[in-house]
């Protein structure tokens, strides 16, 4: 059987023992057709069914979230924890509070997770959890009377040496505040089972910006790499969350013109480009007041598109910050014909394979998730180790070694992507990934 034949014959067995889970497929299609041909003349990961046993989780765990609203009704909700694979560290990956929350996405963030908490490095295995919670439009204290059900469910499963959970979509310094004071009465320790924590009790600087902006020095390694830069370019962003407004922050310091930004309704386009003062309102908008992309309008000349995300726009480089496959194939072409040559992944797998696909045959730069929003989790990693050792370092030391940390997963990409036909960052990512992983399962024997 050659690795095509086998490949189609893995896939169906997935498919199979995982119907209707599209999100959890795409992902592990996308990392087995490089995988497998590397596996092919490797016996010890082939026959040691090492891609196999990485698409298993280790275990899921769903239980049922109850709380109580302003109105004083009850309110059911359901949690889920996917511990996907604790070979190289415990188990490490955020928490997302979405209405589309379910199992098969749950399940590719946590696969991909293991791939990135590879990469970093650092000792952290990969997992992912959540619930189909929608935090939109929630006062703080329904915000803390769910957090804390959440949590105390949770708190069975986790632990500074099993498994350390952080934020995602919906996830962000208040909620890790509500989980991480709960959690701390539950066990009446203090110890780093979250990380996103507040500076005041325990959480890392450059934390919060760390995502965006190790997003933001992928692009920049990358174009280093091929003899280009990052001043003056045209760079489209959407979100308008922790990672996109970051990534803009960082993109702004280094002299891009950032010209969008998006939320779930539409998408504001700045001809003139973002500046500080700009990007302080939209912080304010979007992170303190909870509001609209849209309000931007109300305090700057720039045009707003309801319902739309944006990638019809012409320039240089593309860093969808927002969610999973919100480039198509259609979007994929446009910016492509309008000129754009960079694309990185800040959210978690947010172009669709054609997209993929057709960005490679067209020789984009393309910075796969699990090595462009590697950044985070890498500073989290660092917040468990300053945790651990009860020191903080300073900003500039954390920033040197996320910088570090990035300029490693570029060279990780470039050793196992390159060819004949330039570096395939994509693959880079996958082999570089997998082979820590696989080594220690390895080590382990049948388990
Ligand atoms: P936030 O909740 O802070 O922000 C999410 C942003 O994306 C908001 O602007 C939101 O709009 C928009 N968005 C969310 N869902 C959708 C959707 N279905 N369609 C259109 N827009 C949407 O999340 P983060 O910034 O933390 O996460 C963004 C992405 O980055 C995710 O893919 C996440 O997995 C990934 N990521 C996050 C990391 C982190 O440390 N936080 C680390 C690595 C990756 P609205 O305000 O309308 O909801
Ligand atoms: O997707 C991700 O890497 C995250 N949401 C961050 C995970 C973490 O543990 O910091």
């Amino acid at each position: 059987m050659n690795a095509e034949e086998f490949q189609e014959l893995f896939l169906k067995g997935l498919k199979r023992r995982n119907p209707g889970e599209v999100e959890f497929h795409q992902a592990v299609a996308e990392v087995s057709a490089d995988i497998i041909p590397f596996i092919e003349d490797k016996p010890k990961y082939k026959h040691g069914l090492i891609l196999e046993r990485l698409t298993e989780p280790d275990r899921i765990i769903s239980f049922r979230v109850c709380w109580v609203d302003d109105e004083g009704h009850i309110r059911a909700n359901r949690g889920h924890r996917v511990q996907n694979n604790n070979a190289i560290g415990p188990y490490k990956g955020g928490l997302r509070f979405h209405s589309s929350v379910n199992l098969s996405i749950l399940k590719f963030l946590a696969f991909e997770q293991t791939f990135k908490n590879s990469l970093t490095g650092l000792a952290i295995g990969g997992a992912k959890g959540g619930s189909d919670f929608n935090p939109k439009g929630k006062s703080d204290g329904e915000i803390m009377r769910f957090c804390q059900s959440f949590i105390t469910e949770l708190s069975r499963y986790i632990g500074a040496n099993t498994d350390v959970p952080a934020g995602d979509i919906g996830v962000g310094a208040r909620e890790i505040g509500y989980m991480f004071g709960q959690l701390k009465r539950l066990t009446n320790e203090h110890t780093g089972t979250l990380t996103g924590k507040g500076i005041e009790y325990g959480g890392s600087l450059i934390r919060n910006e760390a995502t965006g902006y190790g997003a933001v020095y992928m692009l920049n390694n990358m174009m280093k790499h091929h003899d280009d830069e990052l001043i003056g370019k045209k760079i489209l962003i959407s979100g308008s969350g922790n990672v996109a407004i970051f990534a803009a922050e960082k993109a702004i310091n280094l002299g891009a013109k950032v010209l969008t930004m998006s939320d779930s309704s539409g998408f504001i386009h700045d001809k003139n480009g973002l500046d500080d003062k700009k990007l302080a309102a939209i912080k304010r908008i979007k992170l303190e007041e909870r509001g609209r992309i849209s309000d931007y309008t109300n305090e700057f000349d720039a045009q707003y598109h309801e319902g739309e995300r944006p990638w019809s726009i012409a320039a240089d480089v593309a860093l969808p910050c927002a969610t999973q496959n919100e480039i198509s194939g259609d979007d994929a072409r446009t910016l492509v014909e309008n000129g754009c040559k960079h694309i990185v992944e800040g959210a978690n797998m947010p172009t669709v394979q054609e997209g993929v696909d057709y960005f490679k045959e067209n020789n984009i730069l393309f910075a796969p998730s699990k090595a462009a929003n590697a950044g985070g989790v890498a500073v989290s990693g660092l917040e468990m180790s300053q945790n651990s050792s009860k020191i903080s370092w300073s900003e500039k030391e954390i920033d040197s070694l996320l910088s570090g940390i990035m300029k490693s997963i570029h060279d990780t990409c470039v050793v196992h992507g390159k060819g004949k036909d330039g570096v395939n960052y994509s693959k880079g990512a996958n082999i570089g990934g997998f082979i820590k992983v696989a080594n220690a399962m390895l080590a382990y024997g049948v388990i």
